[in-house]
Parts: C-alpha cells; sequence; structure tokens
C-alpha cells in the first residue's frame, strides 16, 4: 500500500507522523472520508471544498493548493490500483511543541490513504438497521460547528459507545434543544406523506455529501424535498427513514428506539432512491485514469 504522505508516496510501514502533531496531542485537524466508484472519485470537488472551507474556519493553512491535492487523491488511488475503495484524506495543524497554541505549529502535514471499506452487512441494505436514540448529545454549534470535519471526534465515539451497548447499528443524536440532527457518522433522512425530510445543517448536522447528492437526485426525480427541524415523535412515526453517508450510501432504517417504521421493511421511495444513487455513482466522478 502506497500512501501520500506531504508530497511523497511511501509504503505503509513509512508513513509516520511525529508524536509532536497537534493533530494527535489534540485533534487539531480536519479530515474527509471519499468513495471511489468505478474508477471515478465520487464528488472530489464537493469534498475538497469542505475540507478547505473547514480548515479556513480553524486558521489552519493547507500547505498545497486545491488543484494540487486533487492530483494527489488520484495519483495514490492510482498507486493502489483501486477501481473502487475509499480515501481519507486528512490535514493535521503539523508539529508544534507541547503546548496547545498552533501558533508554534509551522506548517501542516498531509497524508492520503486509499483502501477499501465496508460498515454494514448486505443485509442491512435489504431489511433495513435498527438505530437508537444516544444520551450524548450533538455537540453545541456555538462550542464546535459540526459543519467541521475535524479530527476531534470525541463525541461521536461517545455516542458509539453506547451503540454497542446494544443491538442497534447506528446512533440519532440530538441536539441539546432536544431536536434531531443526525446520526454518528451519517445524517438521518425521513419521509412524511411523500416528502422527504431532513433537518437543517443548522440544527448541528454535517452537510454530508452524499446527504446533498441525495437531496439533488430526489428533486430530479420529482420528489418534494424540505430541511426541517425534526423531533423525535415525528421519526417515530415517518412512513420512511433512511441514512446518508460516504462509507454508508444510503441505508434503510427499520426500527428508531424499538419502534417499527412503517411495515418494518425499506420503503419504497428509499429503495427507489438507493437504485438512483448506484446508478449515478457509477456513472459520475472524476476519472482516476482520465
Ligand atoms: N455526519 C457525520 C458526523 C459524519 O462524520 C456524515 C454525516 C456523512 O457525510 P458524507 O459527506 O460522508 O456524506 C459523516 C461522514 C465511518 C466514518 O466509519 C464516517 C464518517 C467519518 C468518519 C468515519 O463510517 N462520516
Amino acid at each position: 500500500m502506497q500512501i501520500y504522505l506531504d508530497g511523497e508516496y511511501v509504503d505503509k510501514s513509512d508513513a509516520k507522523i511525529s508524536v509532536f502533531d497537534h493533530g494527535l496531542l489534540y485533534g487539531d485537524g480536519v479530515f474527509e472520508g471519499i468513495r471511489i466508484y468505478n474508477d471515478r472519485v465520487f464528488k472530489l470537488a464537493e469534498h475538497l471544498k469542505r475540507l478547505y472551507d473547514g480548515a479556513k474556519v480553524l486558521m489552519m493553512d493547507v500547505p498545497i493548493e486545491k488543484d494540487e491535492l486533487r492530483e494527489a487523491v488520484l495519483e495514490t488511488v492510482r498507486r493502489n490500483k483501486l477501481s473502487d475503495g475509499y480515501i481519507r484524506l486528512v490535514v493535521t495543524r503539523g508539529v508544534g511543541d507541547l503546548g496547545l497554541n498552533p501558533i508554534k505549529c509551522p506548517k501542516s502535514s498531509i497524508f492520503i490513504v486509499a483502501d477499501t471499506i465496508k460498515i454494514y452487512p448486505d443485509e442491512i441494505y435489504k431489511k433495513g438497521m435498527k438505530v437508537i436514540t444516544v444520551s450524548t448529545r450533538r455537540n453545541h454549534i456555538e462550542a464546535l460547528n459540526p459543519r467541521i470535519k475535524s479530527l476531534n471526534y470525541l463525541n461521536n465515539i461517545m455516542a458509539t459507545l453506547e451503540v454497542n451497548r446494544t443491538d442497534a447499528q447506528e446512533g440519532l443524536m440530538l441536539n441539546t434543544d432536544g431536536y434531531v440532527t443526525e446520526c454518528i457518522v451519517d445524517n438521518l433522512f425521513i419521509v412524511e406523506e411523500g416528502i422527504i425530510v431532513t433537518p437543517p445543517t443548522s440544527s448541528g448536522a454535517l452537510k454530508g455529501v452524499t446527504r446533498d447528492t441525495v437531496i439533488d437526485l430526489a428533486r430530479e426525480a420529482g420528489y418534494g424535498v424540505e430541511e426541517k427541524k425534526l423531533t423525535l415523535h415525528e421519526v417515530y412515526i415517518c412512513d420512511e427513514s433512511f441514512l446518508t453517508g460516504t462509507a454508508a450510501e444510503i441505508a434503510p432504517v427499520t426500527t428508531v428506539d424499538e419502534r417499527m417504521i412503517s411495515d418494518g421493511n425499506p420503503g419504497p421511495i428509499t429503495v427507489d432512491l438507493m437504485k438512483r444513487f448506484k446508478k449515478y455513482a457509477n456513472d459520475s466522478g472524476v476519472e482516476v485514469w482520465g
């Protein structure tokens, strides 16, 4: 496995970063998870935009231009000969001293790993998944805006520890006002009387690339799509529900906190969107060998 690390391609065993890197010491950094479908990198421009936007908010200077980073992503995929897979792109604050102040970190580090991923078994996509509401609240947007895809994922990890004590596959997270935000590593959608609904990013959700793709595909297909505040009550009584994420793609939800969604099977709009997404993912994206 070849890994991009600060301008070089190195073997996995040589891909090492310093114990003084503030990405490790403080979770100070940003990252992206990106899919490769059919020799194409999916929504690369959108992922790069979110990465650079997050870095800007954190006043972290990404040491190379977007075009150069885009090429590094493609070259990493080529060197690992992956037609389908998953890319992890990380920018850390870089090496500093043991103090927290990023002013002591002169240069950010970038690394890119390309591998394969499968987070849920095939059965989940056919039968649907079980989701539970966790007691850990989503980070408050005024404390740490979840729109920044930062290396500090302890909020999500605390929530995952709760899910691990149950037989559910994902956790639903509420914000401090009690509204539904998203799941731990996936955005949440419900269907209410034929309308597709998802919480706004202002509720404390990540502006997911898959979420935005599904909204576009749904509108193109003629469905009504709405971003609105959601309560658990509305989730419990919805007609359909599904999750979206780069790793999860579109995954149907059939149980939330032991309430069966509709008849307990993936709903027709969910199944239709899964088909549309699969086709779109295979036909679009930046050609790796182009
Ligand atoms: N919400 C959160 C909090 C995320 O971290 C998504 C939604 C989906 O966004 P995209 O852009 O991928 O559609 C994510 C992304 C994993 C894993 O193991 C997933 C993410 C991050 C880290 C690990 O599945 N997710």
